[in-house]
Order: C-alpha cells, then sequence, then structure tokens
C-alpha cells in the first residue's frame, strides 16, 4: 500500500484544496491529512481558524480522498510522521516548494502547483463586499 501525507489548515474549506486532495490521492492509495489544531494555528501561523479543529476534521473525513486525518500540532513533526506511518510520499502545494526537501531523506517530496484563483483570503474578502 502506497501511503501519501500532506498537511494544512483547510480552512473555510474549498476546490482548491479539493484538487490538493485528489491529486495527493493519485500518488498512492492511502492518503493521510495532518490538519493544523486550532492552537498551532493561532500560535505558529498567526491564522485564526473560522471552523474549528473538530469540524475541519469532520469536513476533511468527508472527502472520497481521505483515508485518516491526523493532527498538526507542530512544524517539526514531519519526520516522525513520515516514520510512524510508513509514508512514501510527501504532498504539499507548491506555495512550500522546496521548503520540505529535507523529507527527501525519508520519502518522495512532491509540491504540487496551487489552484490560482482561489483562496480563503478571497472568500473572506469578497463575502465582505456583499
Ligand atoms: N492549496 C492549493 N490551492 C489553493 C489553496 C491551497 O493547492 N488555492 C493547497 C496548499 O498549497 C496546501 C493545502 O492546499 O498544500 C492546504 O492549504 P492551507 O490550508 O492554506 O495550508 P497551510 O496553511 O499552507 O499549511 O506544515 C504545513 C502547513 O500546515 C501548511
Amino acid at each position: 500500500m502506497k501511503k501519501v501525507i500532506t498537511y494544512g489548515t483547510f480552512d473555510l474549506l474549498h476546490y482548491g484544496h479539493i484538487n490538493l486532495l485528489r491529486r495527493a490521492k493519485e500518488l498512492g492509495d492511502y492518503l493521510i491529512v495532518a490538519l493544523s489544531t486550532d492552537e498551532f494555528n493561532w500560535n505558529e501561523k498567526g491564522k485564526k481558524c473560522y471552523f474549528t479543529y473538530e469540524q475541519r476534521k469532520k469536513l476533511l473525513e468527508a472527502i472520497r480522498y481521505v483515508d485518516l486525518v491526523i493532527p498538526e500540532e507542530n512544524w517539526d513533526q514531519k519526520v516522525q510522521d513520515v516514520k510512524e506511518f510508513r509514508v512514501d510520499t510527501f504532498v504539499m502545494g507548491d506555495d512550500w516548494q522546496g521548503k520540505f526537501d529535507f523529507l527527501k531523506d525519508y520519502c518522495q517530496v512532491v509540491y504540487l502547483p496551487r489552484t490560482p484563483e482561489i483562496s480563503t483570503t478571497q472568500i473572506k474578502q469578497e463575502l465582505k463586499t456583499r
């Protein structure tokens, strides 16, 4: 079984995220999503999520491409996650291009093109103008 892992906040889930998850799943048979916790988002990314971790987890678990959702609690858990879950491929959008190349010692590292025209920031801004 070829296992793939990806990380993210996935708040205000949108089709750009789905495009990423679909392509990530196409790289293997089993997709793990490490979902940023509310604390990690606030303390490390300065992101205040609209949906709580539990709500975002439920949304992701409803997606056909996703097989397992685990918490992302810090920047430094990736090597441990790759080892613990015997991950073959690590996937991220290319806004992270090169940032996780250190994982090449442990698994394949793939950066996929982002879906350019959509972002949570843009959604929030457009909703304000309606
Ligand atoms: N993404 C995408 N296209 C978009 C928006 C997002 O392909 N229009 C991808 C991102 O590149 C990322 C994933 O969807 O791979 C999740 O995006 P975010 O929730 O914004 O993730 P981020 O906050 O970048 O967290 O340790 C890694 C971090 O947790 C990544």
